[in-house]
């Protein structure tokens, strides 16, 4: 009987994610090593995907830290799309087709990333 109560105790003392450290961030990328188990990113790279932004930095902008296609804008604005946007129409209210600009920073960004946000878009032409 005493035991079954000392392995029972032993067994609660065990964290829940007893292969990562929280309080460790082995390469330096801003995000502890039970944060990158989560998002899949590695631990012993700053760069998972070597799109030339951290592991850490790309959890900050809101861009994939597994995708080499898809980066941080040099602008800093964040990728907010959700992914769930569906384009029904262009009148006050409807979700608009997504379109792709060139930014100041000269990025391509795509207008479904500034989602819940208030901009004022300044398009302009010339021949
Ligand atoms: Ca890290
Ligand atoms: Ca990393
Ligand atoms: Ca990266
Ligand atoms: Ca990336």
């Amino acid at each position: 009987m005493i035991l079954f109560t000392l392995a029972l105790s032993l067994a609660c003392d065990v964290p829940e994610d007893a292969a990562c450290n929280a309080d460790q961030d082995q390469d330096q990328d801003g995000l502890n090593d039970c944060d990158e188990a989560d998002l899949g990113t590695d631990p012993t790279a700053a760069d998972s995907d070597e799109d030339g932004y951290t592991d850490g930095e790309e959890e900050d902008c809101l861009s994939d830290p597994l995708n080499a296609e898809e980066a941080c804008y040099d602008c800093g604005w964040k990728r907010a799309d959700p992914g769930t946007l569906v384009s029904n129409g262009a009148e006050l209210g409807d979700v608009v087709a997504n379109a792709q600009m060139v930014d100041i920073c000269e990025d391509m960004v795509d207008l479904w990333d500034f989602h819940g946000e208030y901009h004022i878009l300044y398009r302009t032409a010339a021949w």
